[in-house]
């Protein structure tokens, strides 16, 4: 991998939001634990991106703008299968804010995503239709970025779709397990990390790797 320092070299913050942490509306076993490393990390890369989930109350991803709509059930919409979920990171409430812990100083850029009612947005590339662009392959285009080192919430959902997204576009691609946490719904976990293992995602434990 190449160093951290160089300039082709981006850290993507997934979604490091007070609804995925503890006392959050969709909370991540421990999410909040991953913010010292990533503060840690924040300080290394000369290129840094936040996302932020950010929905509309009536976003059809919340259960309960479903009929008979369950949480953490999935259900056929137009663009495919989607998971439904409690309601959560709504725009402008406390709930979709980053965590007062995370250092967001070093961030040059923020993707919100999710924010149209009729579709999901868990990659940071491409809504759940995997064709609407968020804008993000363009900017590191723009930037001259290769490499996409990515961490945050959740290993299984967000995280695991961007880090998909990144090797279709091809970036050379890094997770940071170790700034990762899952939901892990029904063998999700497991089920993401052959995924992106089998597509060539390198899948790291410990952040200070920098070779
Ligand atoms: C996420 C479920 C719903 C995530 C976002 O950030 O992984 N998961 N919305
Ligand atoms: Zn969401």
């Amino acid at each position: 991998m190449a160093s951290q320092m160089d300039s082709r070299s981006a850290l993507i913050v997934i979604d490091v939001q007070n609804d995925f942490c503890p006392g959050g509306a969709l909370a991540v076993t421990d999410g909040d634990a991953i913010i010292p490393e990533i503060n840690r990390l924040s300080g290394q890369y000369p290129h840094i991106v936040l996302t932020q989930d950010w929905h509309p109350p009536d976003h059809a991803s919340f259960a309960v703008n479903q009929a008979g709509g369950v949480p953490f059930q999935s259900i056929p919409l137009e663009y495919g299968e989607q998971t439904l979920w409690p309601v959560h990171c709504v725009q402008d409430t406390p709930g979709a804010a980053f965590h007062p812990a995370l250092d967001t100083s070093h961030a040059q850029l923020i993707v919100r995503k999710g924010f149209r009612a009729a579709i999901d947005s868990y990659s940071a590339f491409f809504e759940n239709d995997h064709a609407t662009a968020t804008g993000l392959n363009g900017y590191l285009q723009d930037h001259g970025v290769r490499n996409v080192v990515l961490a945050g919430l959740a290993t299984d959902y967000c995280v695991a779709w961007s880090a998909m997204d990144a090797i279709r576009l091809g970036f050379d691609t890094t997770v940071i397990l170790s700034a990762c946490r899952a939901i892990d719904l029904d063998g999700s976990l497991d089920r993401q990390l052959r995924k992106m293992n089998d597509g060539g995602v390198r899948l790291m434990l410990n952040s200070r790797y920098s070779g």
